[in-house]
C-alpha cells in the first residue's frame, strides 16, 4: 500500500482510539467513508490517473476501504458492548443476601412498577379497573373467541373450582366487561374506551427463573373510530420509555392470540444479561413482555362493539417480569418467596 494510504489508515485508527462515543465514530466513518469521504474521494479521482496506475491504486484504495469499514465495524461493536455493561451496572442492584431493613416496611416490587404504569397511563387518559381473581369460562375463554376445545387454552392451564369457576390464567378476561361497561358511552358520546386493568394471574404451569405460577399482568384496551396498529405501537413505545428511563431494545413479531388479528409479540432484550443470554431470558437474550393487538372483531361484537365502525388494540403486559428487568431481579420466584431479605430493600421513592 503506497504512504499516502497508509498514513490515512495510521489515521483512522488513532482517531478511532480516542472515540468514546457512538456519535463521534459516526462523524469519522462519514468523514472516510461517505459519498463526501476522503477514501470515497480517493476513488473518484481516480479517473485522472493512467489504465495501470488505475488498476493498481484502485486495488490499494479498495483495500484501505474495507480495512476502514472493518475497523469501524469492530470499534462499533466494542462501544455497543461498553454501553451494554454500563446499563447493566447503573440498573439498581438486587441482592437476595442483604440484611433485610425490619425497622419499615417497604413497598413490593411489583406493587412498585404496578403504580408507576397505572401513572403513565392514566396521564394519558386510561381508567384504572380492577376485577375479580375468579372468573368464569365465559369471561376467561368464550367472551375471548376462545370456545370450549380450543387448542389456545392449553397454553394456559389454570385452576378449577368446583362449581366450574375458575382462577383467572391472563386478564384479558376482563376484556368483555370493560368494553359492555364503556361501550355505551363510546357508542351515544362517542367517548373512546381507554382502559387498563391490572391483576393477578394463575397458570397451573411448572416455574422456572421466568415463569411462576401466580403471576401479575396489566391488561389495557382502547377502542375508538380508527384506531390502529399505529396507535398501538405509540403507547407502548411511551410505556415503556417512561418505566425504563431509557432507551432499550425491542422487537416486534407475529404473535398468536384469538382474541386478537393481527396480533403480536413485543420482547425487549434481557437487561439481566444484556442480551448475552441466561436463565432469566431462558437463554434466548431477549424476554417476552407485552403481547398485543388489534382486537379481533368476534371479541368486539360479543362486547357489544360494532366491529365495522369502531376498532381498538389491547395488550397484556407481564407486570412481574417488568419488576425482574427493572430492578434487576434474576430469579421470578425471589418475588413470590415472602423473603423478607429480598424484599425489604425496596421502598417507594415518593
Ligand atoms: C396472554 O396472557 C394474553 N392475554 C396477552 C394479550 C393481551 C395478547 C391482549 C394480546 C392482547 P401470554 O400468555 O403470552 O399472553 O402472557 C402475557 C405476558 O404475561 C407474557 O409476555 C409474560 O410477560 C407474562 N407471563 C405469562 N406467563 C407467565 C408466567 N407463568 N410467569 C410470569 N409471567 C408470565
Amino acid at each position: 500500500m503506497n504512504e499516502k494510504l497508509l498514513s490515512l489508515r495510521d489515521e483512522i485508527k488513532s482517531k478511532l482510539n480516542q472515540t468514546t462515543d457512538l456519535i463521534d465514530l459516526d462523524k469519522i466513518r462519514v468523514a472516510y467513508l461517505g459519498k463526501k469521504g476522503s477514501i470515497t474521494s480517493l476513488l473518484k479521482g481516480m479517473k485522472e490517473l493512467s489504465a495501470e496506475e488505475r488498476k493498481s491504486f484502485g486495488a490499494e484504495v479498495n483495500q484501505l476501504k474495507t480495512q476502514a469499514a472493518q475497523l469501524i465495524e469492530e470499534k462499533i461493536a466494542e462501544l455497543k458492548e461498553i454501553e451494554i455493561e454500563k446499563e447493566i451496572a447503573s440498573m439498581p442492584q438486587f441482592d437476595i443476601t442483604s440484611p433485610p431493613n425490619l425497622e419499615r416496611g417497604s413497598y413490593h416490587p411489583i406493587t412498585l412498577v404496578q403504580r408507576e404504569c397505572e401513572n403513565i397511563f392514566t396521564s394519558m387518559g386510561f381508567t384504572i379497573e380492577d376485577y375479580p381473581e375468579i372468573v368464569t369460562d365465559y369471561e376467561c375463554f368464550e367472551a375471548l373467541n376462545i370456545p370450549k376445545h380450543h387448542p389456545a387454552r392449553d397454553m394456559q392451564d389454570t385452576y378449577y373450582l368446583d362449581n366450574g369457576q375458575l382462577l383467572k390464567s391472563h386478564t384479558s378476561a376482563a376484556q368483555n366487561a370493560i368494553l359492555k361497561k364503556y361501550g355505551k358511552k363510546l357508542i351515544d358520546n362517542g367517548t373512546p374506551i381507554k382502559a387498563i386493568f391490572p391483576g393477578r394471574c394463575f397458570r397451573n404451569e411448572a416455574t422456572d427463573a421466568c415463569h411462576e405460577n401466580t403471576f401479575f399482568q396489566m391488561e389495557g384496551v382502547m377502542v375508538d373510530k380508527d384506531i390502529s396498529i399505529s396507535n398501538l405501537i405509540y403507547f407502548m413505545k411511551t410505556m415503556l420509555s417512561e418505566v425504563f428511563r431509557k432507551d432499550i431494545k425491542v422487537r416486534l413479531r407475529p404473535g398468536f392470540f384469538p382474541f386478537v388479528e393481527p396480533g403480536f409479540e413485543l420482547d425487549i432484550s434481557c437487561l439481566i444479561c444484556g442480551g448475552d443470554g441466561c436463565p432469566s431470558c431462558k437463554h434466548s437474550g431477549w424476554l417476552e413482555l407485552c403481547p398485543c393487538g388489534m382486537i379481533h372483531p368476534n371479541v368486539l361484537r360479543e362486547g357489544g362493539i360494532d366491529p365495522e365502525k369502531y376498532t381498538g388494540f389491547a395488550f397484556g403486559l407481564g407486570l412481574t417480569r417488568l419488576a425482574m428487568m427493572k430492578y434487576g431481579i434474576k430469579d421470578i420466584r425471589d418475588l413470590n418467596s415472602g423473603n423478607l431479605k429480598a424484599l425489604s430493600q425496596f421502598t417507594d421513592d415518593e
